[in-house]
């Protein structure tokens, strides 16, 4: 089969940039993977892969610049050996209506499109009566070539749904409409039961009616369940009804199947059980008792798989979605349904288990801190989603790990910045004519660079298992820089070695490739401490958080002329407040208090800095 050539779709600007490949030639991918990363100057975009297949070639290098219909990757849509559905030997079978036990049913939801790759079990299309919502599942893998209905249309049994063609020789067997399972076949009480352990065979309990149709199967042979797990339900035209296990157990025939009508006293199946006799009383619980509001705590899904499935029946979902969930242990109670009706599609379940996976590292470090709930919001009024860019996304995950581990105390303090005012505005023409402005911060990183080296355990790192101290014999410090797309922190190298005027050049070059997202990663790399100055903008103090794994960062706010008492009278003298944030693990209160009073002197007096 040949290649397909993958170009880049309407990104709705005019280029970007290559950020990221993301694949290998050699690779096979699903659709809907992600190939390449795409940053324009308005959004950070993934294009996925339109189908299944195997990366033959990638066109593109990180750095390139492309826009819409450029070649990206070449592609060859089967990913394994398997043969092609579409090709030669492929089949073209006709799915219809099996029995829905109802004529011409609506139908509300087409969940394929020409061209789709399904897998058997997927669901084809949701018919929906008055009485029951089905889906029609399709019996084979395969390509989707025809679809002969559309919603609204009503459908009875035998009318054509689909044409699917499916590799070699399969053949299409009528489905059955919405199979909560497989029908479990009859089996034969397997071996005798060995000492201790008895079998019972559980019996349909008074329903307060005769003849009720079971409409799941909750269990298979093999199973083992707790008691009270449900083992059928059955559906009279008043009410759905669980029948409950009686005893924990293991499972070890069943004696019906869905579409059996049963009244009181019918065999439903045996089971094993251990222990002691005991004759419980067994009654079918109304199937709203079971199910339990999205709100409650999931049960012990986790633990428990019969449970989790036995709770995901209470949901608005069809069978190959349930299978989905119960594949990757998802309760669909956290699940929100996008599909007509809330119902819950494989594409929620999807989106539920990927953001569950991108949550993790966030979230592994505090052992069993409750997620936030996922709220929908639209119910309330319209909504816009945007969705985060890269630099926003890897600030927040180094925020919250950073708040996570580190045990933050801030310590607030002002000082007295008449002098270097003064001095700094003496030195506006000089600035002036080496082309550059000397704002506050340059003095400030030199002052900090001073104190670092008398108090290096500001500049330190306490290593993960918490057992050493890493002292660095260099003093490179970042700043914090806000740009459009989010917080940058280049950082500066050899402080302590830089003139004001280098350090001048350096904060507004550095602040400016941000800007401009030209920052090389070495340059955002070595920082032993970081300073955040909000001084431009305002504010009188704030809670920097600890850019870990350093342990200390300083916030500086907006200075004002303040009246303070010179011993004699209150003179008006310029004040500028620190917020130094410290990780309380290796900075004591009493040295923070250090810091920032040795700082503050320095500020106060710039000519110390030369003692
Ligand atoms: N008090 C009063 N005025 C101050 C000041 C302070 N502490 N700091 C700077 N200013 C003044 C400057 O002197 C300048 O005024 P003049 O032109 O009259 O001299 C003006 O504010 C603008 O300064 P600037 O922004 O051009 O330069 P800067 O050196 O102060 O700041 C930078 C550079 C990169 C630190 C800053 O632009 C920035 O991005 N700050 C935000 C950092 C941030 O977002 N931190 C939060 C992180 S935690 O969420």
């Amino acid at each position: 089969m040949s290649d397909d050539i993958i170009k880049v779709p309407d990104i709705g600007s005019g280029d970007a940039e290559v950020i990221e490949i993301c694949v290998q030639p050699g690779q096979s991918v699903s659709a809907e993977d992600s190939l390449i990363v795409l940053e324009s100057d308005k959004a950070t975009m993934e294009v996925p892969a339109p189908f299944d297949g195997l990366v033959t070639d990638v066109l593109l290098k990180v750095g390139d610049r492309v826009a819409e219909g450029a070649p990206m990757v070449t592609m060859n849509p089967v990913a394994d050996s398997a043969e092609p559905a579409t090709g030669a030997g492929a089949q073209v079978e006709t799915v219809r209506v099996p029995d829905i036990g109802a004529e011409n049913v609506p139908v509300i939801e087409i969940c394929i499109k020409v061209g789709d790759t399904i897998a058997a079990e997927d669901s084809l299309i949701v018919l929906e009566s008055d009485k029951a919502t089905m889906e029609v599942p399709s019996p084979v893998a395969g390509v989707v070539q025809a679809i002969h209905v559309k919603e609204g249309d009503t459908l009875s049994q035998g009318d054509q749904v689909v044409d699917i063609s499916v590799a070699g020789e399969a053949h299409v067997e009528t489905p059955t409409a919405k199979p909560a399972q497989a029908p479990a076949p009859v089996e034969p009480v397997a071996s005798a039961p060995s000492a201790g352990v008895r079998m019972e065979n559980i019996t349909v309990p008074d329903i307060g009616t005769d003849n009720v149709p079971v409409i799941e199967i909750c269990v298979s042979v093999g199973d083992r369940v707790e008691e009270e797990s449900s083992l059928i339900v059955l559906e009279s035209d008043k009410a759905t009804m669980e029948v409950p296990s009686p005893f924990a157990g293991v499972i070890k025939a069943i004696k019906v199947r869905e579409g059996d009508t049963l009244s009181q006293g019918d065999l439903i199946l045996s089971m094993e059980v251990t222990g002691g006799i005991t004759v419980p009383v067994t009654s079918a619980a109304p199937r709203q008792k079971a199910s339990r509001a999205p709100s409650e705590p999931p049960p012990h899904a986790e633990a428990n798989p019969v449970e989790l499935e036995r709770s995901n029946r209470n949901y608005h979902a069809g069978p190959a979605v349930r299978k989905l969930a119960r594949e990757f242990g998802v309760d669909l109670a956290e699940v929100s349904g996008s599909g007509p009706r809330h119902r819950i599609l494989k594409e929620d379940v999807q989106r539920f288990v990927k953001k569950r996976l991108s949550d993790k590292p966030a979230q592994s470090t505090g052992a069993g801190i409750p997620a936030i709930p996922d709220v929908d919001f639209s119910q309330w009024g319209d909504i816009e989603k945007v969705t985060l860019g890269r630099v926003r996304k890897i600030a927040a995950q180094n925020f919250q790990r950073a708040w996570l581990n580190v045990p933050r105390v801030t310590q607030f303090d002002e000082c007295d910045i008449t002098e270097l005012e003064a001095f700094r505005k003496a030195q506006k023409a000089a600035a002036e004519a080496r082309d550059t402005k000397l704002t506050p911060v340059p003095f400030i990183l030199k002052a900090v660079a001073y104190v670092l080296k008398l108090m290096p355990q500001f500049g330190a790192t306490l290593s993960p298992d918490g057992e050493t101290l890493i002292y660095k014999k260099y003093i490179h410090i970042g700043m914090a820089v806000d740009t459009p797309d989010g917080l940058l922190v280049p950082v500066i190298k050899n402080v302590d070695r830089k003139s004001l005027w280098e350090l001048t050049g350096e904060c507004i070059e550095l602040a400016a490739k941000a800007r401009e997202k030209k920052l090389k990663p070495d340059e955002m790399q070595g920082s032993v401490f970081t300073i955040s100055s909000l001084g431009s903008i305002g504010g009188t103090a704030f809670t920097p958080i600890v850019n870990a794994p350093e342990v200390a960062i300083l916030g500086v706010s907006k200075a004002a002329i303040k009246p303070v008492w010179n011993g004699q009278e209150f003179a008006p003298r310029l004040m500028l407040p620190l917020s130094l944030s410290y990780d309380h693990r290796v900075i004591n209160g009493a040295d923070a208090a250090r810091f920032t009073t040795a700082l503050g002197e320095l500020l106060a007096d710039i000519r110390k800095l030369l003692l």
